[in-house]
């Protein structure tokens, strides 16, 4: 086969994998208060795991978790939006491929509250990680466990 054609076949091979891919790591909002640490922990574990990340500074985050419809007792130290999904807090970019993935209904989004140690961006070396779960939150305010971390 002549050179150029090999070539072109290895390009057309490579390209819609290249689609697939970018799909796979869909581009991620992040809003977060200029001065949080562990938020920018979170947003190179994202990175890490293959997303892109755009982050937004804002001195109060009061407004966009309301406008998301975050429940107060899921709230954390920082708010994403991916895919039409709310994701609150440390949750590991693992939970939110899957909710991509699955695309589940009358969901928000999912959220870790507060800020456990352990999750991802809120390790602290020596300590132990504790338990912490990832849950769905809706438009009713009501949670379910989506998945369970650290036991
Ligand atoms: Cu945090």
């Amino acid at each position: 086969m002549p050179r150029i054609l090999m070539v072109g076949l290895v390009v057309a091979m490579l390209v819609p994998q290249a689609a697939a891919l970018a799909q796979q790591t869909p581009a991620i909002e992040v809003y977060k208060t200029p001065t949080c640490g562990c938020c920018n922990k979170w947003v190179e574990h994202l990175r890490n795991n293959g997303f892109t990340v755009r982050t937004i500074n804002l001195d109060r985050l009061a407004d966009v978790k309301a406008r998301h419809g975050v429940p107060s007792r899921v709230q954390s130290c920082h708010t994403g939006l991916v895919g039409g999904y709310v994701i609150e807090g440390h949750v590991p970019a693992a939970d939110i491929q899957r909710l991509l993935k699955e695309r589940p209904s009358g969901v928000l989004g999912i959220a870790v509250p507060g800020m456990p140690i352990g999750s991802p961006g809120m390790e602290v070396q020596g300590t132990k990680a504790q338990p912490y779960e990832v849950v769905t939150f809706d438009k009713e305010g009501r949670t379910n466990v989506f998945a369970a971390h650290g036991r």
